[in-house]
């Protein structure tokens, strides 16, 4: 039985677009999930901007105040796509509101921020869930079917990056619309809290809780002209994070992000190297899992003149979320994982099962992103409070 569910975006740019596009499609591709997510309302306090969003997206109406889209009870689910400074008073008014919520990443500024966050949804017992959407690309998904099935075995190394280069030209302004992630006061951190959270999710997704990390971050770019007070102002952002960790369960991580790797938009790259097995991603090649299998879980040896690595076109029926798409071969990009994140969250709430990740797990993140920050500055090695 089809159950509407009004939708409430907040915020217009990069992200509200995928996620708008997540909302409406999610009926189409995945018809047995019973909720259907109707484009109520769009906030934001450009008039001529939210009007215009919501005219290419199909929203019913415009709001230029947040909170009165908060307020109105034809909403039933906030969708928080603003800078990260605004995800806590929106979280904590719509949770006292009884809506449903889904958050961009990073969930807060802080582990403190957080922290309010967590107890009040889970106060208001309302659904919620953060949009770390790489979990869902198909590959990464097969990844952490194949640790689940035993396929790596005694996990020794993860490593992953995500390498950027649009900040390189010091003219590149900070903060206002769509410079935000350059201004500390919108973003709370540069990389750390926009790439090398993606990468930190993903990581305690497949390998476990990361419980001490030792990190370094620079800032190349230490002034940059203000887009809103019009000044040269210090920057306060981290441009480059470089991290060791160590795992619960042993293992040893490396990870590397920045926006100063020139030629590189968007390398985010995952190996895992377990004592059975491998395996091995890379964003460019979204399709395609590299898998290699020294034995299999029940301990049989693969012949040695047939070792080597497998690369999995990941387009199969059988594959993760590939059987809601085309035909085996046909490929899907970056915005099918925020449709797949829908169909996760709604499913989660009809089966009384949350998608992951709720506001407490994606809090963990936030806990070892606050760790890595911590250790740059002191340059000690510091403990996560994840377990
Ligand atoms: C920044 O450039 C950014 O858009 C991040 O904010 C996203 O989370 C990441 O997926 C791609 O890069």
């Amino acid at each position: 039985m089809a159950k509407a569910l009004n939708v409430g975006m907040i915020g217009y740019g990069f992200m509200a677009r995928a996620h708008s596009n997540a909302w409406r499609r999610v009926a189409n591709f995945f018809p047995e999930v019973e909720h259907r997510p109707a484009l109520k309302a769009v906030a934001a306090r450009s008039e001529d901007k939210v009007r215009a969003f919501a005219e290419v997206w199909g929203y019913e109406s415009v709001e230029t105040d947040w909170q009165r889209l908060v307020a109105r009870d034809d909403i039933d689910l906030v969708d928080i796509c603003v800078p990260n400074h605004m995800h806590k008073q929106i979280a904590l008014a719509a949770a006292a509101a009884g809506k449903w919520i889904t958050c961009e990443k990073p969930l807060a500024m802080s582990t403190a921020e957080g922290e309010e966050m967590v107890s009040a949804v889970e106060r208001a017992g309302v659904p919620n869930m953060v949009w770390y959407n790489y979990r869902r690309v198909p590959a990464i998904t097969l990844a952490k079917q194949l640790i689940d099935e035993g396929r790596i075995g005694r996990p020794y190394h993860y490593r992953a990056q995500f390498l950027q280069d649009w900040t390189i030209a010091p003219d590149v302004p900070q903060g206002g619309a769509a410079l935000w992630r350059l201004d500390v006061h919108a973003a709370g951190s540069g990389v750390t809290g926009d790439l090398l959270a993606h990468n930190i999710d993903t990581a305690m997704w497949l390998n476990g809780p990361i419980v001490r990390v030792m990190a370094e971050t620079e800032t190349f770019v230490k002034e940059r002209l203000h887009q809103e007070t019009g000044k040269v102002e210090p920057v306060g952002i981290d441009d480059a994070c470089m991290v060791m960790a160590r795992f619960a369960n042993g293992s040893l991580g490396l990870f590397e992000s920045t926006r100063y790797a020139r030629g590189h938009k968007a390398l985010k790259t995952l190996e895992l190297n377990g004592e059975a097995g491998s395996v091995s991603f890379d964003l460019h090649d979204d399709q395609w899992l590299s898998f290699f299998e020294y034995h299999t879980p029940a301990g049989q040896k693969i012949d040695s003149h047939t070792t080597g690595w497998r690369k999995i076109h990941v387009t199969n029926f059988e594959h993760p979320y590939m059987d809601h798409w085309w035909v085996p071969g046909l490929t899907i990009g970056y915005e099918h994982t925020f449709v797949h994140t829908v169909a996760d969250f709604l499913k989660g709430v009809e089966s009384g099962t949350p998608a992951e990740p709720t506001f407490k797990t994606a809090l963990q993140t936030q806990r070892v992103c606050d760790a890595i920050l911590k250790s740059a500055k002191s340059g000690q090695w510091a403990e996560t409070g994840v377990a």
